[in-house]
């Protein structure tokens, strides 16, 4: 059984697949389909999951699973949230999306935030009952960048309990405590209990 990953996150697809490898699954990126970008016009990250597992599972005509996600800081009231990826701009990196919101935090001592991961596995591209996921990790954000590992907000994403910067997790490590990983494992029971 095949199954394309709805993303074009390049550090998206090497959790996912690390987490996926163990199972009876051929996974398939969906750069191999050139499957283009589609508009992620929703208001929540559930919608926008839907929306990206729904077009690439109808160009593939593979199941799909989407990964939509991001950081909420609470003294921001959740930006840049749904927004994470674009925080600086469309066309924004990671390191632009980092600075901006360490300039946007620079007075602020209140510095607790969480990712947030939605995975939606469609059966086919007009499945009525998607199945859905959502995982959520706590921790601060940094007033500095630490590590190297990761992508996105990983550097300045600060884990309280293990001390370190999700930057500096190894990638089991990092899907062992993240919103991706939570999100993934739960994923994977409703799937095989629903076969
Ligand atoms: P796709 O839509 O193609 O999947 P994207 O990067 O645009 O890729 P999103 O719209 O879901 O995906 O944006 C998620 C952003 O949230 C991502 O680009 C990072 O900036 C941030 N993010 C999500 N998970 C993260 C993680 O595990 N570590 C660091 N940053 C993360």
């Amino acid at each position: 059984q095949a199954v394309v990953l709805a993303t074009g996150n390049k550090g998206k697809v090497a959790e996912l697949s690390e987490l996926l490898a163990p199972l009876q699954l051929k996974i398939q990126a969906q750069s191999d389909f050139q499957v283009p970008e589609v508009a992620e016009t929703g208001t929540t990250f559930v919608e926008n999951a839907i929306i990206k597992a729904r077009h690439a599972s109808k160009i593939t005509g593979l199941p799909a699973i989407a990964d939509d996600s991001g950081l909420a800081v609470d003294a921001l009231n959740g930006a840049p949230g749904l927004y994470s990826s674009r925080y600086a701009g469309v066309d924004a990196n990671d390191q632009d999306n980092i600075e901006l919101l360490l300039k946007e935090m620079s007075n602020c001592n209140q510095r607790a935030a969480s990712f947030h991961c939605v995975l939606v596995y469609l059966r086919h591209h007009l499945d009525p009952a998607p199945l859905i996921c959502h995982g959520q990790w706590a921790g601060e954000v940094s007033t500095d960048i630490h590590g190297a590992g990761g992508f996105g907000y990983d550097p300045i994403f600060w884990v309280n309990e293990l001390n370190c910067s999700a930057a500096q997790l190894s990638k089991a490590e990092k899907n062992q405590h993240s919103h991706r990983g939570q999100a993934l494992r739960a994923l994977i029971r409703k799937i095989e209990s629903s076969k």
